[in-house]
């Protein structure tokens, strides 16, 4: 049996077969496209016409390698992003991307309206200014006249699907990411919604992964030439969703994984949401998982501040070669200064390099002048976040985690789990790489009942996929470099 997952990641897009056999899934990437935010103006879109050409692209390209029996597709991509489609169906506008900045100051204004507390204890959802909602009421508060003539909205994934069937659905996972699904009642909070005067008639009933949308229309077969029907299925349609659902369990009891992309995940899975004081505090969420699951996480900022500076550095005239930023990094002296990841200065800043010079000497530390100190200041203050997140989240559930399970692109970077397992003083198990798109198939099979749960899905994974074990070196040096940079995380709260 074969079925397509369409993955949408930060800078590219992929198709990806899966098939298992005897317990053993085999993947094979067959297209992979550029997914590009594109500026116009003062605002940051999706370009998501090129994407649906991309995914027929797909399609097509499974049937004329000879794929003609495709079970299912699905397709996952990042979280709170969204479209909007009038009363006809048509898309209003092309989507912001999350990264406009057009929500910027918008929570403190949402939260004079719905109080911190309130807003957590309905939603369990973290504050960050790219959720749905802080975008939805920048539109409202700009007279933004797609939402004033909106009908419906739907995630990313949800607007592609509908797209390919003409069937408008909200995917569990991604609804959660919103900050407006309220766990509890198991659906959008009509309360927030009222109360932040967005329209209600635009949220569409919810429905689990696993769920079967429809089929691929008539038409849009027609135009690719494929005789045979095809269905569409809503997996774990959050990235990260998918992505938990394909950590391989090593052992049979709680575990703590690390998402890595774009972005730094970092969570645990939890059948009911953690919603307390203390998750409040440290701003840890509740998203939506698989299979009746929560995923209590927190976002880090993650690569982005590495892929941010290399890009930077190139459009300067400099390409650096994986191989030599890794290079680069050995030699430069280490733990000299650290950054805070999560510093709302490094969401979206002009020149990613300076900005982290900047963070060095407000703080008065060590301005990192070398690329090398620059990406290895990164690295270090990366995995320094994961071990302060990791004790958190021990602290929250009590659970001791003996080791962290690294899945994603991320994990290529063999520096990145290396010294995430010296920060973290225990041993990192690192794959499978393209975590989410195995998410997804997986997820495709339970909805076909050929898996029959979760822990079939990751025994799966481990048959599969290679697992790379790291163990911690240098514990005191890290030990006393964790020290200093709780100090900078310290100073840096009372300043910003
Ligand atoms: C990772 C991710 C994160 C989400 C961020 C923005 O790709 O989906 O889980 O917080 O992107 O949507």
């Amino acid at each position: 049996m074969t079925v397509l997952a369409f993955d949408l990641g930060a800078s590219s897009g992929r198709a990806v077969i899966g098939q298992i056999d005897n317990g053993y899934l085999t993947i094979q990437e067959i297209h992979r496209f550029k997914n590009k935010p594109v500026q116009v103006g003062s605002h940051l879109h999706w370009d998501i016409l090129n994407l649906f050409t991309e995914i027929k692209q797909g399609i097509l390209k499974a049937h004329q390698i000879g794929f003609t029996n495709i079970e299912s597709l699905a397709i996952d991509s990042w979280a709170v992003d969204f479209g909007l489609l009038d009363k006809n169906g048509e898309l209003l506008a092309n989507p912001y991307h999350y990264r406009d900045r057009h929500t910027r100051d918008i929570m403190d204004e949402v939260l004079t309206i719905i109080p911190k507390e309130e807003l957590f204890h309905r939603t369990g959802i973290q504050f960050m200014d790219i959720n749905t909602i802080y975008h939805l009421y920048a539109m409202k508060t700009a007279n933004n006249t797609a939402l004033q003539n909106a009908d419906s909205l739907l995630m990313i994934p949800d607007l592609l699907q509908y797209f390919l069937t003409g069937q408008q659905k909200s995917e569990f996972t991604n609804a959660t990411t919103t900050q407006l699904f309220n766990p509890e009642m198991q659906n959008w909070d009509y309360e927030i919604i009222e109360k932040l005067g967005l329209p209600s008639k635009i949220f569409k009933d919810t429905i689990q992964p696993g769920t079967m949308v429809g089929e691929v229309l008539p038409d849009i077969r027609d135009e690719l030439g494929i005789q045979s029907s095809l269905s569409v299925m809503a997996v774990g349609e959050h990235d990260t969703a998918s992505a938990v659902a394909a950590v391989p369990r090593i052992k049979d009891q709680n575990f703590a994984y690390l998402s890595c992309g774009t972005w730094s995940l970092l969570g645990t899975e939890v059948p009911d949401p953690v919603i307390n004081e203390k998750t409040l505090k440290w701003n840890i969420t509740n998203e939506g998982g698989v299979n009746d699951t929560y995923r209590l996480l927190k976002n880090i900022m993650g690569l982005w501040l590495l892929q941010e500076s290399t890009r930077i550095w190139e459009l300067e005239g400099e390409r650096l070669s994986f191989e030599l930023q890794k290079e680069l990094i050995e030699q430069a002296d280490p733990f000299r200064a650290f950054v805070n990841p999560d510093d709302s200065m490094f969401i979206k800043p002009a020149h990613m390099p300076k900005e982290i010079q900047r963070y060095c000497q407000e703080t008065n530390q060590y301005v990192p002048q070398t690329k090398g100190e620059i990406l290895r200041c990164i690295l270090e203050s990366l995995v320094l976040k994961y071990r302060f997140v990791l004790e958190r989240l021990e602290e929250l559930t009590g659970v001791s985690f003996s080791e962290l399970h690294m899945v994603g692109g991320g994990i290529k970077n063999s520096l990145l789990c290396q010294f995430t397992a010296n920060a973290i003083h225990r041993p990192v198990y690192a794959g499978p790489i393209e975590a989410s798109s195995i998410g997804n198939i997986l997820m495709q099979y339970q909805g076909l009942n050929r898996i029959e749960n979760l822990q079939e899905a990751r025994n799966i994974v481990r048959n599969s996929f290679p697992i790379k074990k790291y163990e911690k070196e240098d514990s005191h040096k890290w030990e006393q470099a964790y020290n200093r940079f709780k100090v900078i995380l310290d100073e840096q709260s009372k300043e910003r």
